[in-house]
């Protein structure tokens, strides 16, 4: 059950990926999920290329299963991770905050799985046409940088416009989200805030614990007006950024208040002054466990709900 392109393309169990969230998903993490036979993605974030080498050697010391790397375009060490993903032979790269077409060609040359992450119809058009080997439509349910659709809207409109595999991402944590996602064409899901909540997340245990106890309208978006929108769960940092964005400050005032908040609060722990990025089904979830039970009770869970779903005919 659930066996999809997604899971033949990239020779996983389940087509369950774990978002490539910048400083949550480490090594630990991303084996984690593989051993568990999902996709553990880490997440290079705006890291130096030497500190995305040592997560692949230490991810290929803890599974033999496919992982890959997530490469945040508006970093500044993007050719540099690029590079280290070719020479490293990475099995699978997912993108994200850019068009990463002009790289396609060669990681596919190399055996590297290209999936982009996208937001709308326009670029996942274009990003098939580049060669994309699937691609992930995340919503704006998500937390991080968000687009303006919702998962909801977005997946059957991209299933709907490309050939390639779909996977959806925002507002999924459990079987639910997993069969909704499916229903609407997706072929896999991507999951990033269950995962911070996953017992081999090295994040700190204060954002984890703040996910575990956001309720449904705990998170805000931030950076609207600077052309970055961001969601994040509200606190003292994003209370600060409301009042700033009200009195119409310049945009690098905003950008500097931003500034390193994010490992702030992963890091550090400070969920108060920190970017707690979380998407909007943080209010679902209850408690911290290993990945490969996160894993288990959506397939389970999945497996019985399709049942009940069939009962209705
Ligand atoms: O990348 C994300 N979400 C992220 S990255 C991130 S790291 C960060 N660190 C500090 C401050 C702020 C952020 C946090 N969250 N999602 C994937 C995604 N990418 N969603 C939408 C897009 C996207 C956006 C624009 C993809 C392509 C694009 O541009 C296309 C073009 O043609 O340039």
């Amino acid at each position: 059950m659930f066996d999809t392109r997604v899971c033949d393309l990239l020779n996983i169990k389940y087509p369950i990926i774990q978002g490539g969230m910048a400083w949550v998903a480490t090594a630990e993490l991303a084996a984690a999920v593989s051993n568990a036979g999902g996709l553990g993605i880490i997440g290079a974030g705006s890291a130096p290329p030497e500190f995305v080498r040592n997560e692949i050697k230490k991810t290929r010391n803890l599974t033999d299963r496919s992982f890959g790397v997530n490469v945040y375009f508006m970093s500044p060490y993007v050719d540099e991770v690029i590079n280290v993903i070719l020479e490293e032979k990475v099995q699978v790269i997912t993108t994200g905050a850019g068009n990463p077409s002009k790289y396609i060609p060669q990681l596919k040359q190399s055996g590297t799985k290209v999936i982009p992450v996208v937001s709308s119809v326009a670029l996942a058009r274009r990003l098939e046409k580049s060669g994309a080997d699937a691609l992930i439509a995340e919503g704006m349910e998500c937390g991080g940088h968000i687009g303006e659709l919702t998962t909801m809207a977005m997946v059957p409109q991209i299933v709907d416009a490309v050939k390639i595999p779909v996977i959806a991402a925002g507002g999924i944590a459990d079987a639910r989200g997993f069969v909704a996602a499916l229903a609407l064409g997706a072929e896999g899901v991507q999951m990033g805030t269950r995962f911070v909540c996953a017992k081999e997340c090295t994040a700190n245990k204060n954002f984890k614990e703040a996910i575990v106890k956001a309720k449904d309208r705990s998170t805000v978006i931030t950076g609207k007006t600077t052309g970055h929108p961001v969601r994040v769960l509200k606190n003292k940092l994003t209370n600060r950024f409301e009042e700033m964005e009200e009195r119409c400050v310049s945009i690098d005032e905003l950008d500097e208040l931003g500034s390193g908040k994010l490992r702030l609060a992963v890091i550090e722990g400070d969920v108060d002054n920190g970017s707690v990025m979380a998407g909007q089904i943080s209010g679902l979830i209850k408690d911290i466990k290993p990945a490969a039970e996160i894993i288990k009770d959506i397939i389970i869970d999945a497996e019985d709900l399709v049942k009940r779903l069939h009962n209705f005919i």
